[in-house]
């Protein structure tokens, strides 16, 4: 039986590492691919490696916009879906909190609708985040661990992850959330704080800038390889029974010192380019985030496989080949 999974945000960076991951796996893979007016191209970028795969198919069209993806849904009847489409940053979702909730929250509760109406066997994953343990600085955090979102966007997705619960309790469907931890790559968006502390250093090494613009460095976070946390979503929705799971590294690090071990390993002093900057803090702060994925071990036999270290260094030697 061909097996069939539908991807939203197949373009982001989680997107296009699960696109990967299920084509070598012998999906067939349908993304969700949102539309804008002017070009497209630079949207297909994290897809390079897989846009000529025949079992890749892209269909256009919109969380926020319920016929679009019951459609697809009705047209493809997929085995899984993976719903990672959203306005991710947490910085923007203080500026836009409207679209922010459209997307995060009644884009998931469309995709759940669809999936009950259309036959709700379909296994679905959600993309919960660390974000929604906001100040709760409890350590390390687990699927246990009191929620306490600060942020439009942790809101939104707490929303979608309760509904995920309410989806699974009600109606027998078969719907997990991960709630993952920061993860980062070279196809991370340049607008996050690891990115583009990567790229400035890469750019500064190279003469191309002289100065970064950082906001709040004492944040610390749990980062993780993107390429590892996929792994997870797919394994999730391989369980007999839907659940939600932390995944996350373990280890938590500030951004200070994300900054220092990217600034050094290129050579370059931080108080010679970085400044700090009042506009890149938010109106409120995630403080600490540090995860347990105790759970995904022992259930899932998961575990990440790329260290801080080791991402930092990747990332870089991205920026550094990219820029010219
Ligand atoms: P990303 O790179 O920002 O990708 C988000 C994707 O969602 C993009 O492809 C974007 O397409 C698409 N999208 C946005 N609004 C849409 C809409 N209305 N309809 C259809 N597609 C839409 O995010 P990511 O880092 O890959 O993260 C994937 C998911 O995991 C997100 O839900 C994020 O909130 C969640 N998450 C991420 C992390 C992390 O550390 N990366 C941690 C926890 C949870 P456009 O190109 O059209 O904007
Ligand atoms: O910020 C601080 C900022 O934007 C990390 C998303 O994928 O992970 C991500 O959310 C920290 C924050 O990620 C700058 O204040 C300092 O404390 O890279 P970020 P995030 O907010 O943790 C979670 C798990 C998600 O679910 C989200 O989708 O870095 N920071 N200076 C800065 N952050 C940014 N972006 N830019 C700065 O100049």
């Amino acid at each position: 039986m061909e097996k069939i999974a539908f991807i939203t945000g197949i373009n982001g960076q989680d997107g296009s590492y699960l696109a990967e991951l299920l084509l070598s796996k012998d999906y067939t893979v349908v993304g969700l691919i949102r539309r804008t007016v002017t070009s497209n191209i630079h949207k297909l970028e994290n897809l390079q490696s897989i846009i000529d795969n025949p079992r890749l198919i892209l269909e256009e069209g919109d969380v926020c916009d319920f016929s679009s993806i019951f459609n697809i849904i009705k047209r493809y009847r997929p085995i899984e879906v993976y719903n990672l489409a959203a306005q991710s940053h947490v910085g923007t979702s203080f500026k836009s909190p409207s679209a922010t909730l459209e997307i995060n929250s009644t884009g998931c509760l469309n995709i759940l609708e669809c999936i009950r109406n259309i036959d709700n066997k379909i296994r679905f994953y959600q993309a919960s985040t660390s974000e929604m343990f906001g100040d709760n600085i409890i350590c390390p955090q687990n699927e246990n661990s009191d929620f306490s979102p600060v942020s439009p966007y942790a809101c939104a997705k707490l929303a979608s992850h309760y509904l995920v619960k309410t989806y699974r309790k009600s109606y027998d469907m078969h719907t997990s959330s991960g709630i993952l931890f920061n993860h980062e790559s070279p196809r991370r968006g340049e607008r996050f704080v690891t990115r583009k502390i990567t790229k400035a250093a890469a750019r500064i090494k190279k003469g191309l800038q002289s100065e970064l613009r950082l906001g709040n460095l004492e944040a610390q976070r749990d980062w993780g390889y993107a390429g590892d946390y996929v792994k997870a979503m797919w394994l999730m929705l391989q369980q007999d029974q839907a659940d939600d799971y932390v995944i996350a590294t373990g280890k938590t690090h500030s951004v200070q010192q994300f900054l220092e071990y990217v600034f050094d390993y290129a050579g370059l002093s931080v108080e010679d380019h970085v400044i700090i900057d009042p506009k890149f803090y938010r109106p409120c702060e995630v403080p600490k985030l540090w995860g347990s994925y105790d759970k995904a071990k022992r259930i899932l036999n998961w575990e990440p496989d790329v260290s801080f270290k080791e991402l930092a260094i990747m990332m870089y030697e991205s920026d550094y080949e990219r820029e010219n």
